[in-house]
């Protein structure tokens, strides 16, 4: 089972943290092309599959079970419409001592979705526990 890259809510610290029955893989990673971070509406974080487009996105690396990934689906909606989908995208560690990329899944957003969302902040690098606290930017 590939591990689990989270960039947004369910990172260590986060709001949702408490959905990630995941196990931490010590230290911070990111991805390995740019992707485009958007904070959508105000709070939502959305990565896109546009890989080449916005920036590098750090975030926290888990393994994860079975169990502990249908959990997070489920608060992601996955599968249903204006969910997210669950894809593999290469990651590496941030530590420049770190062995080679690995591959990850990680939440993507749709780019429709975004469309239809309006108003949104980005491309963003980090989302941080700013972004979490604000209803609005
Ligand atoms: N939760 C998932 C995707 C976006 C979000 O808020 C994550 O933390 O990676």
């Amino acid at each position: 089972m590939p591990p689990l890259f989270v960039y947004g809510s369910l990172k260590e610290g986060f709001p949702n943290f408490h959905v990630n029955q995941g196990r931490r893989v010590p230290g911070e990673f990111r991805t390995m092309r740019p992707h485009p971070l958007y904070l959508v509406g105000g709070r939502l974080p959305c990565l896109l599959p546009a890989a080449g487009h916005g920036l590098q996105v750090q975030g926290q690396l888990f393994e994860v079970s079975d169990d502990a990934l249908a959990r997070m689906d489920a608060l992601e909606r996955v599968g249903q419409p204006g969910g997210y989908r669950r894809e593999l995208i290469e990651v590496q560690a941030m530590d420049p001592a770190a062995p080679d990329p690995l591959s990850a899944y990680v939440y993507l957003q749709s780019p429709a979705m975004l469309d239809a969302a309006g108003d949104h902040l980005g491309p963003l690098a980090l989302y941080t526990l700013e972004h979490a606290r604000s209803l609005r930017w």
